[in-house]
């Protein structure tokens, strides 16, 4: 099997459970797996042609209104068996993760220094309101159900709370300090 970018996987993923347009794919792309995934999603399109090219997925036209064609894709067996496999591979790591406020930290050595306060002020708003809108979104996806807990999803959604809430206190902390 040739090496294969992560967005054919995300796009195999996501057809696993329904058929679904380019369009589609891009839209659920960036409400769901955009939230921690990065990704070019005008490769989106190349990606399906070669998906389609090594018989992973298929596609129906739908004739929507007047003349429109709207093409739905959807995963046949040699898509699942090649999704199935990337699962079983060891994950890549990217070891150089982009962190600007890092960078930033690690040049403001005086610790009387303005712009460090401020710094720091800013970041702890910035993780506030992400936890603030993770925990929405853990709510109103999965409620209180505990059968809805064991998914992937909720996983990542609770792991991303809880790195959230980690560096609001880290930062409330050294905030604490400089005070
Ligand atoms: C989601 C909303 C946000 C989600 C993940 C995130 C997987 C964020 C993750 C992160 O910041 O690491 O629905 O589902």
């Amino acid at each position: 099997m040739s090496h294969r970018d992560k967005l054919s996987y995300i796009i195999l993923g996501l057809l696993k459970t329904e058929p679904l347009s380019g369009y589609d794919l891009k839209k659920k792309f960036e409400s769901e797996v955009g939230e921690f995934w990065q990704a070019n999603t005008g490769q989106i399109y190349p990606s399906l042609r070669v998906l389609l090219n090594d018989q992973a997925v298929t596609f129906d036209v739908h004739i929507v209104g007047e003349k429109l064609e709207k093409k739905t894709y959807q995963i046949i067996p040699k898509g699942i068996q090649l999704f199935n496999e990337w699962l079983k591979h060891p994950v890549d790591r990217y070891p150089i993760q982009k962190d600007e406020f890092m960078l930033r930290l690690y040049f403001l050595d005086d610790k009387n220094e303005e712009n460090l306060l401020k710094l720091i002020e800013e970041e702890s708003i910035v993780h506030q309101k992400k936890l603030d809108y993770l925990t929405r979104r853990q709510k109103n996806l999965f409620g209180e159900s505990e059968e809805n807990k064991k998914s992937g999803h909720y996983l990542v959604l609770d792991f991303a709370i809880k790195r959230e809430t980690f560096k609001k206190e880290w930062l409330d902390s050294l905030l604490k300090d400089l005070k």
